[in-house]
């Protein structure tokens, strides 16, 4: 099924230049960009796609990382692509994520993992939502 999804280019691949690589694994995989803006989150925007890790110890400082420069939100669009979009990031903890995948080969710890990638279709919609503005969004399938 064709699906689309969230991902955000996190501080540290910004700064660690890796949004080419980063970028270039998802286009390699078959993904396609059909929405791309560089933003500063507001404290409501990140209050709201962190929800879920509002109450953990480790939310002020999440909230100083993630505010620490702008980020990349990147729309894709493909077969599968939320759950693609996962296996090719690797686990949270990017101590523990595999060789190979982009949290493995580029992250630092648990916090600092390079991309942030919904995770599930459901979610998908709704953080695309939270982030482009429908007019933002793009069907287009290139033509080659
Ligand atoms: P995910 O990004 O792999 O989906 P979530 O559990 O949704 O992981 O957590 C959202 C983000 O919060 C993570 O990507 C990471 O930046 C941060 N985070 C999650 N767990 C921890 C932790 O135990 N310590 C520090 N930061 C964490
Ligand atoms: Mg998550």
């Amino acid at each position: 099924m064709i699906e689309r999804t969230l991902v955000l280019l996190k501080p540290d691949c910004i700064a660690d230049r890796h949004c080419g690589d980063v970028i270039s694994r998802f286009e390699a995989s078959g993904l396609e960009i059909v929405g791309c803006k560089m933003m500063l989150l507001a404290n409501e925007v990140l209050a709201e796609h962190y929800a879920h890790v509002m109450d953990r110890p480790f939310y002020p400082e999440l909230k100083s990382f993630m505010q620490s420069s702008p980020v990349i939100a990147l729309a894709l669009s493909g077969e599968n692509a939320v759950a693609l979009v996962r296996d090719l990031m690797g686990p949270t903890d990017s101590r523990k994520a595999p060789k190979g995948t982009i949290r493995g080969d580029f992250g630092k710890d648990t916090m600092v993992n390079v991309v942030h990638g919904s995770d599930s279709p459901e979610n998908a919609v709704l953080e695309l939502k939270r982030f482009f503005a429908e007019r933002e969004l793009f069907e287009f399938t290139a033509k080659r």
